[in-house]
């Protein structure tokens, strides 16, 4: 494998060659059996809180799209839930299918949506870094949510004008005045386990939040995201087709509902 990616050679089956974690303990995603769940009264709700001053760029990494955010100091985290303490917001990223049929990471009683969005968040409380916390077990945590054909997505529309201006790996584009918490549903119940990064390294350092109701796509939409190429301006062009780890094996843990 010459470098990972969601190609027949390069995909998720061939991921464990070169990162053995790929087979550990906390692997992501899951499938999310919902009678398996178990409320804990413990858990509190959730608490974004997101500063649209905060985003910076989209950009077309080969593997998905993401918009980062300025990450030096706390001015969008998010609190509560699961979560002791605070976790700074770093990037937002998605997944999808080659068609409206596949595309999330997650399932649900084997479910899947047709896509799933990102929120990345890190322990600035205990970490210093992004990458200092990803190393951790406390490190991330990374709120999903998933995305269901329907309307077109008036928020999503902000994001998806702008991908025919970085269609090349490696492009970005500025991007400011955005505020991710206009891609929420209106309910913030979720469930919530322990997990890891879904693309190589991953790293088992993910605390998952992933939230119960979607929100809606429509199939023209999702299907700006297809037209993005994983390859760079030198190489064949290659369409990013899909970009979706299947469900890995839950391993006796636990999976909670708030
Ligand atoms: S996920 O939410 O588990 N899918 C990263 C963060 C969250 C997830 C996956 C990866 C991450 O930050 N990885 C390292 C930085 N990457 C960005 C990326 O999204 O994956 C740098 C890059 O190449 O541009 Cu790869
Ligand atoms: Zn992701």
């Amino acid at each position: 494998m010459l470098h990972w990616g969601y190609d027949e050679h390069n995909g998720p089956a061939h991921w464990k060659e070169v990162f053995p974690v790929a087979n550990g303990d906390r692997q992501s995603p899951i499938d999310i059996k919902t009678e398996e769940t178990k409320y804990d009264p413990s858990l509190r709700s959730l608490n974004p809180n997101y500063d649209p001053a905060s985003a910076k760029i989209i950009l077309n990494n080969g593997h998905s799209t993401s918009v980062e955010f300025d990450d030096s100091v706390n001015k969008s985290v998010l609190t509560g839930g699961p979560l002791n303490g605070t976790y700074r917001l770093r990037q937002i990223h998605f997944h999808w299918g080659s068609n409206d049929e596949a595309g999330s990471e997650h399932t649900v009683d084997g479910m899947k949506y047709a896509a799933e969005l990102h929120v990345v968040h890190w322990n600035s409380e205990k970490y210093s870094s992004f990458v200092e916390a990803a190393r951790q077990s406390d490190g991330l945590a990374v709120m999903a949510v998933f995305l269901k054909i329907g309307e077109c997505n008036p928020q999503l529309k902000k994001i998806t004008d702008r991908l025919d201006t970085i269609r090349i790996k490696g492009k970005r584009a500025l991007f400011t005045n955005f505020d991710p918490s206009c891609l929420l549903p209106k309910s913030l119940d979720y469930w919530t386990y322990f997990g890891s990064l879904t693309v190589p390294p991953l790293l088992e350092s993910v605390i998952w939040i992933v939230l119960r109701e979607p929100i809606s796509v429509c199939s023209e939409q999702l299907a700006k995201f297809r037209s993005l190429l994983s390859t760079a301006e030198d190489e064949v062009a290659c369409c990013l087709l899909r970009n979706y780890r299947p469900p890995q094996p839950l391993k006796g843990r636990e999976v909670r509902r708030n």
